[in-house]
């Protein structure tokens, strides 16, 4: 057998209208501004991602349209000349796309794609194909800013109605005390945590040593988001595990998190990482140093959702991660059936040899907004 190769890939952009707006401490997403990835190959065989880049770089550095001009001008370019036979061949992706620097969601994008397409082709489930064991994951929920505390507890109490197993809370200075504390006294038993998306320095060490009290399962990312110093300067005043989302991108600042003692915890994402090569090697790192690790979100489509899904399966996943049902973020999710609770609070991992099967073509086509074909020798 040749292996598999790529034929084409199909890069759309998709305005996709979300069900309520999400707030965080660098802003408000009302509707889903996203590029979905296809790869089809050779043989016929179609493997879809999704990029996570949001429409303004508030998050990182990227955007929808910066990602749609690295995939088409300098990625997608870097296929043509290979083929993949192995498991191990789809780590090349990777390394071929290491000497452009940065855009690792735009480069996460294409080489999930990759990855989704050969678990078509060679008919192995992606969970499987990842090197993941369990069968149902746990999760909970990122409740962003709200209105009110009042709004805030009815909404958490909904949420755990349903069977969310631990809250997050978006937080921000003024808007950080009051939240925590009416939640902890609503419910004391509750695995609670905050994420502070960057908005803290280390003048607040003082305020973020006084959350000790609230017995949060962790704190992620308080302070800078290209930061891990500070963070270790905090992580040695505070009892509450520091978590670190914007400050990794790879297993080398998994090293050097465990080395300085930057934080306990770590929320992979993998569009940040710049896919599953590098998100395996964060999963092997963990376990090496002993760090906690779960899988983050970015208010995926159906597309990103099964790919999160799929990598949580791998055994050094330890706590719930923020992949929640499509229902809690669109009326209607471009793939069928949604992502749903298997039991309350979990999700089942299913044995889905790429995302294709799941995919609603109709609905794909009817939120596209834009979409560029890129075949090999014609230029961009
Ligand atoms: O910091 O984890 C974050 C959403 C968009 C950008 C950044 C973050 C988030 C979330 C939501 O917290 C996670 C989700 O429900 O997908
Ligand atoms: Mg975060």
């Amino acid at each position: 057998m040749s292996g598999m190769s790529v034929r084409e890939v199909v890069v759309r952009r998709l305005n996709l209208p979300m069900r309520e707006p999400f707030e965080t401490s660098f802003g408000r997403e009302t509707d889903k501004d996203v590029l979905v990835v296809e790869v089809h190959t050779d043989a016929g065989h179609i493997g879809y991602s999704e990029c996570v880049a949001m429409a303004s770089p508030v998050y990182n550095e990227e955007t929808t349209s910066t990602a749609w001009q690295m995939l088409s001008d300098f990625f997608v370019n870097q296929l043509w000349d290979q083929s993949f036979h192995e498991r191990e061949d789809l780590f090349l992706v990777r390394d071929r796309l290491q000497p452009f620097r940065k855009n690792q969601m735009a480069k996460a994008a294409l080489e999930m794609a990759v990855w989704d397409a050969y678990a078509a082709e060679y008919s192995v489930p992606l969970f499987e194909l990842l090197g993941g064991v369990r069968r149902e994951v746990p999760v909970g929920i990122s409740v962003g800013i709200q209105a009110s505390t009042r709004r805030l507890i009815e909404k958490v109490e909904g949420y755990l109605e349903q069977g969310f197993q631990r809250v997050k809370v978006k937080v921000r200075p003024g808007y950080d005390e009051e939240p925590l504390s009416a939640l902890r006294r609503e419910f004391p038993g509750l695995l609670l945590m905050a994420d502070a998306n960057s908005a803290y320095t280390l003048s607040d060490v003082p305020l973020l040593k006084a959350w000790d009290r609230f017995h949060l399962m962790m704190v992620e990312q308080p302070l800078g988001y290209d930061d891990l110093v500070d963070h270790a300067t905090l992580q040695a005043a505070i009892d509450t595990p520091v978590c670190l989302d914007e400050s990794i991108h790879s297993a080398a600042d998994v090293r050097k998190t465990a080395k300085i003692k930057a934080g306990k915890v770590i929320n992979l994402k993998l569009g940040r990482v710049g896919g599953f090569a590098e998100a395996i090697a964060i999963h092997d790192a963990c376990a090496e140093y002993g760090l906690d690790l779960w899988c983050g979100g970015m208010l995926e489509t159906g597309i990103g959702r099964l790919h999160n899904i799929a990598i949580t399966s791998l055994p050094g996943f330890n706590l719930p991660g923020d992949t929640a049902p499509s229902a809690r973020y669109f009326t209607e999710d471009i793939i069928e059936p949604a992502v749903e609770f298997s039991t309350p609070g979990n999700l089942a991992v299913e044995p889905l040899c790429g995302v294709h099967s799941r995919v609603d073509r109709d609905r794909l086509e009817h939120w596209t907004v834009d979409k560029r074909t890129l075949r090999q020798g014609e230029s961009s």
